[in-house]
């Protein structure tokens, strides 16, 4: 994954924990980068010992990081120079989630090495929809609910989110039942 994810996870761990036990993380995950670099593609597996590593130290379920850390890429992003492709991809919480192949398309055209998700949203009633979530990567379902809500943290949303089919049990990919309302 792109350099940006492992900053990101520096960030959430500095900012919740401070340098001192990210120091920790990084050795515990054996990283000898001294820092990442956002536009470099690294190997998933590096995203993935940091995470583990992470949920050791800090004393969380992996998935508990997971979803913390999902929380906070969205609102990452937006202070740290994506606050404009995150607002062309939707003003609501709703619209946003339909244009996310959308924005992964735009992202991948400057940089060939993103291995994008992808959604697809089908509505239910008009607070309540299930999210599909089709990826390459294994275990992320748990970033997936502190994205959504992430989302609306920033889109002023009320969100609730409950994993319904879970690919690692045999569906066919991962859905998401959510319900929302602005706040
Ligand atoms: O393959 C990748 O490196 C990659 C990295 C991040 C693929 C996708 C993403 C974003 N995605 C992370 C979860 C991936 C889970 C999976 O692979 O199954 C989160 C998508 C998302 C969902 C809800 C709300 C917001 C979301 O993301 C916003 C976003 C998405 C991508 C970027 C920024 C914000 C991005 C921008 C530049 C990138 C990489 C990702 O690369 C750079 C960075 C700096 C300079 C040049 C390129």
């Amino acid at each position: 994954m792109y350099g940006l994810v492992n900053k990101a996870i520096e960030g959430l761990i500095c900012s919740q924990a401070g340098e001192g036990v990210w120091a920790q993380v990084k050795q515990k995950a054996g990283i000898e980068e001294n820092y990442f670099v956002s536009m470099n593609p690294y190997p998933d597996e590096v995203s993935y010992k940091l995470v583990g590593a992470a949920s050791e130290v800090l004393g969380l379920s992996a998935e508990e990081v997971l979803i913390q850390f999902g929380e906070y890429w969205v609102l990452y992003t937006a202070q740290e120079g994506y606050g404009n492709l995150l607002a062309m991809t939707g003003h609501d919480f709703r619209g946003f989630l339909f244009n996310l192949d959308n924005m992964h398309a735009q992202v991948g055209l400057g940089f060939p090495e993103l291995k994008p998700p992808s959604f697809r949203v089908t509505e239910n009633s008009p607070e309540e929809l299930t999210l599909h979530y089709y990826s390459d990567r294994a275990g992320l379902s748990p970033m997936v609910i502190g994205l959504l809500h992430g989302l609306g943290k920033l889109m002023n949303t009320a969100v609730h989110v409950k994993q319904t089919a879970h690919h690692a049990q045999g569906a066919d990919h991962d859905e998401f039942l959510v319900q929302y309302r602005p706040i």
